[in-house]
């Protein structure tokens, strides 16, 4: 069994909206263990930092202004197949595609605003966890 990693955060409409609490259960229930977990905010800056690779995205100021408008909660994630079993826990990026059960079909408002993030592979999940997380908070 190969054990890994992925980072996700609960985006600003969730965290607004009071589903820290059921976000966390369904990860929890789906067999992921929790290495690393924060509840915090990013700024315009930090967000733009984070999300560079959408720089050139016709979305990208809006998503800027959107994470960065409330407090998030972000955490490093554990489990055989992490990247890939998390994405399909979270389902598609617009709720109104994501398979009924996912946590975007059950908590997020658009395409936006659509409660959860997922590393998209192993290696995006060990830099963003590292945007985060210290070397010392990563057991
Ligand atoms: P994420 O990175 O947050 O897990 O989402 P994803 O892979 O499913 O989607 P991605 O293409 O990486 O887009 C990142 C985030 O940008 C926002 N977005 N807005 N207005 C739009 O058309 C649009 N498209 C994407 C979403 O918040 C998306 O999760
Ligand atoms: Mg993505």
């Amino acid at each position: 069994m190969t054990t890994n990693r992925t980072f996700t955060m609960i985006k600003p409409d969730a965290v607004g909206n009071g589903h820290i609490g059921s976000i966390l259960n369904d990860i929890l229930a789906a067999g992921f263990r929790i290495v690393a977990l924060k509840y915090t905010r990013l700024t315009k800056e930090t967000a733009g930092a984070f999300y560079a690779v959408h720089k050139e995205r016709p979305f990208y100021k809006d998503l800027v202004d959107f994470m960065s408008s409330g407090p998030i909660v972000a955490a490093i994630l554990e489990k055989e197949n992490a990247v890939e079993d998390f994405r399909k826990l979270i389902g598609a990026t617009d709720p109104a595609k994501a398979e009924p059960g996912t946590i975007r079909n059950k908590y997020a408002q658009s395409i936006e605003a659509n409660a959860v993030h997922g590393s998209d592979s192993n290696e995006n999940a060990a830099i963003e966890g590292s945007f985060f997380f210290s070397a010392l908070e990563q057991h």
